[in-house]
């Protein structure tokens, strides 16, 4: 297994981060907000005089941008603690062997991102909810190095708070900015840890039920741009007549702390820099995406507010420097290759009006977790507190006992418990 940590989490990531920070220290607020000063824009939503019951929520969060627009937290360097790999049946392994390798590509490389489509690609089954589990797996198989030694309470409780898929944690930092998706994360807390887990709304539930022909197709272009970028080792080239199977994802483990909420997350890499000499994960892993090319000034306002976003919080959140993009034309030809460094794509963003900005991102995922902290107070495992949210409203949350939405599985209760 990978394991480096050849580096300080506390050292020069926050230097980095300076664009961002502005004298927090001065400003001796606690940046996570719950002791924010502005009365009247105080994200804590009270809605009347609802008791603090539930369903439905009393109390709710706002996702307004402004409430957030506080100095940058304290967010550490994330390292990476392990990982794993999925197989082509989607089975899991406590290792790298499904890491690949970047192979640069020309600027301009005509890839047909249709090729193999109809006779070389095998879809996971996306109607099969995994949850946390493979998180969870890899957590039994790597507990020693997680857990907090000799504490009577519970000996072997993990040292984390949050443990979830940096794609959740990607939802969250978007949220102020999101106006179509809303999402629900389901909470538990387990011997002190919260689990977040998402639950698919019914409005996501339907798009996927009912994606059009071209939007299949279209959803398959980003992996078969993987595969003409990426080989199997380091000393091979991209087998482009192989088959795409979206089963099979290598999975990087890390952990941080965004202000006083030690996180432990996972997610799907891409591929690394093959250069022996290249830095230890993260800073090696490179994301790859497709989006359409840019032909208009609109086209660009829109890729720089919409696409940039989403781009800089998923890679932002595990430290992986830089996002390689194919953009390709209607008939899938990636006509421009492009490396945005992710340190940059919010300096790219600076001449569009009313733009996203990293510190409202992170303040509000900060603010959400503090919020979670507070109201998921109960520790059992078959307890889930479903926080829910939809564009332009407030995070609500219900309380559910035993029920569809408990994901904490026996096996992993059960082996926690009894060790
Ligand atoms: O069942 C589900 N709804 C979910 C499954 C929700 C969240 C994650 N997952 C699984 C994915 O199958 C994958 O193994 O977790 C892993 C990825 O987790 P993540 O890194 O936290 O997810 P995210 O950052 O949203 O996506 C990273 C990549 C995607 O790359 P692009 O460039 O498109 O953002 O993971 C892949 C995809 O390549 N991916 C998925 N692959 C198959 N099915 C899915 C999915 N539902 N979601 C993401
Ligand atoms: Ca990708």
């Amino acid at each position: 297994m990978d394991q480096h940590r050849s580096h300080n989490p506390n050292s020069s990531y926050q230097n980095r981060l300076s664009a961002y920070k502005r004298d927090r220290e001065e400003s001796g607020r606690n940046p996570c907000g719950s002791k924010h000063s502005r009365p009247n824009h105080h994200p804590y939503n009270k809605s009347g005089s609802t008791p603090r019951q539930n369903p439905p929520s009393s109390q709710g969060l706002s996702t307004r941008r402004e409430l957030y627009e506080r100095d940058f937290p304290v967010y550490k360097q994330p390292v990476e603690v392990g990982c794993f790999s999925l197989d082509s049946e989607r089975r899991f392994f406590n290792d790298s062997r499904q890491m690949r390798y970047y192979v640069e590509p020309d600027r301009n490389p005509n890839f047909d991102l249709r090729d193999g489509y109809k006779d070389r690609f095998i879809k996971r089954d996306d109607s099969v909810k995994e949850k946390l589990d493979h998180i969870l797996r890899w957590i039994l198989a790597n507990r020693l190095k997680l857990s907090s030694k000799g504490t009577t309470a519970s000996p072997c409780a993990l040292d984390v708070d949050v443990v979830t898929w940096r794609g959740h944690l990607t939802k969250l930092l978007t949220s102020p900015y999101e106006t179509k998706e809303g999402w629900l994360l389901a909470v538990t807390r387990f011997r002190g840890t919260l689990y977040i887990s998402e639950v698919e709304t019914e409005a996501a539930r339907r798009d996927r039920e009912t994606r059009t022909e071209r939007h299949e197709e279209m959803m398959y272009w980003g992996y078969k741009f993987e595969q003409y970028t990426c080989a199997d080792n380091a000393h091979s080239v991209p087998d482009t007549g192989g088959v795409v199977n979206t089963n099979e994802a290598f999975c990087t483990v890390v952990q941080t702390r965004l202000a006083d909420h030690r996180l432990l997350f996972s997610g799907e890499v891409d591929c690394r820099d093959k250069d022996p000499d290249a830095p230890a994960p993260p800073a090696c892993y490179i994301e790859l995406k497709t989006s359409a090319e840019i032909c208009t000034p609109k086209q660009r306002s829109n890729f720089h507010r919409f696409k940039l976003l989403k781009w800089w919080a998923q890679s932002f959140l595990p430290g992986v420097p830089r996002v390689v993009a194919g953009f390709r034309d209607h008939e899938g030809v990636v006509v421009t290759v492009d490396t945005f460094p992710v340190s940059k794509m919010s300096h790219l963003i600076k001449n569009e009006h009313n733009c996203w900005k990293p510190t409202v991102c992170m303040n509000f995922c900060c603010d959400f977790l503090s919020f979670v902290k507070r109201i998921a107070t109960e520790d059992n495992p078959s307890v889930v507190y479903l926080f829910s949210w939809e564009p332009h409203r407030d995070v609500t949350y219900s309380v559910h006992r035993d029920s569809q939405y408990s994901f904490l599985p026996h096996w992993y209760v059960e082996e926690m418990t009894s060790s």
